[in-house]
């Protein structure tokens, strides 16, 4: 195992970081990568096993869930459950938040928001997908945490991570101090650091939304895609349109070669499709750990006030240079009032 470093040893190695308790993140960093490790094999088998397709049942927004985005679901829970660290789990697929009231969760100070199966549409015709997760710490002290722990400013998240279920499978995340990729090697079992230190490039060639929506979108995001359909050879414009319809799989491949996600407000989503504390701002806090830059269009991602569990929130998220050029285009022809 000469020069490989496991997830493991990467975070006992980085705990000294950590500006709480050490072992506590710790923790719960490697129960997150056990349960994504768990996910992982049954998302590889999923065309085998019965596991596939719909599970009849529906989350909070009415979405369809797939037999996979349950089982991630269960398991995230589970292993959060036993490891002792996490009070409160806050999901996609659960309606309220789900406290965790095991004995020793008890003095937990850990609250998780996460997204267990992002992109789950995709697993039946075996396109890329993910899991998202932000950790927050309980800011109150006496009694259970309360769903005012969990409505906190991206700015407040310990943590914040993804895992990319794809052509292989990779755990990339933050602490703050950086942004580290680790790779799952099958035959030993674990993940192993592959990318450490990443960064995004200040500016891009690739832009990622789903232009189906054009005729809805805001009149800054419509001048900013026609901007980006110039032939400038300067500006190395026209640039290129890749969307693949999962959110991890579209930043993580920006966040290696730069480029810019969108997922603007749309007649269907009004307050934007994607969801604050689960998606929006662990992605926002890993680009803004990677040198990149994270917007509603107007204001940042992680200053924006949660009000409740599954706020939406418009997204543009990616290289800096991008992203304040669409910021431009909003000033100038979307402008809106300020979040806070
Ligand atoms: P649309 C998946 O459902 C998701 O939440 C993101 O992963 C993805 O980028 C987006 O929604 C796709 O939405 O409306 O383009 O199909």
């Amino acid at each position: 195992m000469k020069g490989i470093k496991t997830l493991g040893q990467f975070i006992i190695e980085k705990q000294a970081d950590f500006s709480y308790a050490k072992g506590e993140l710790s923790r719960l960093l490697r129960d997150i990568g056990i349960a994504s490790k768990i996910v992982n094999r049954e998302v590889n088998k999923a065309g085998l096993a019965d596991i596939l397709g719909d599970a009849g049942s529906t989350n909070i927004q009415g979405e369809g869930q797939k037999k996979l985005d349950v089982f991630a679901n269960e398991q995230f829970i589970s292993a959060l459950s036993s490891g002792g660290e996490c009070c409160i789990v806050a999901t996609e697929e659960e309606d309220d938040f789900v406290r965790i009231d095991s004995a020793v969760s008890h003095e937990a100070k850990y609250i998780v928001c996460i997204d267990p199966l992002d992109g789950s549409s995709n697993i039946d015709c075996n396109v890329a997908v993910g899991t998202i997760f932000s950790i927050l710490r309980r800011k109150s002290v006496d009694g259970l945490a309360t769903l005012a722990d969990v409505l906190q400013k991206g700015t407040e998240q310990v943590a914040a991570g993804y895992v990319i279920y794809g052509s292989s499978t990779m755990l990339v995340y933050t602490t703050g101090k950086g942004v580290n990729g680790f790779t799952l090697d099958p035959s030993i079992g674990e993940f192993c650091l592959s990318h450490p230190d990443m960064k995004i490039p200040e500016n891009g060639t690739i832009y990622s939304i789903n232009e189906g929506n054009y005729v809805h979108f805001p009149e800054g995001i419509k001048k900013y895609i026609k901007y980006a359909q110039v032939e400038d050879t300067a500006t190395k414009r026209p640039y290129t349109s890749r969307y693949i319809g999962s959110m991890v799989a579209d930043i993580h491949r920006n966040l290696i070669k730069g480029g810019i996600y969108m997922y603007p407000t749309t007649a269907a989503s009004p307050n934007g499709k994607l969801r604050l504390l689960y998606e929006c701002n662990p992605m926002a806090f890993i680009l803004e750990q990677a040198g990149g830059k994270a917007t509603d269009g107007l204001n940042r991602i992680m200053e924006i006030t949660p009000t409740e569990l599954h706020q939406r929130s418009s997204i543009i998220i990616g290289s800096t240079k991008m992203v304040e050029k669409v910021e431009e285009f909003m000033r100038e022809f979307s402008p809106v009032k300020s979040c806070n």
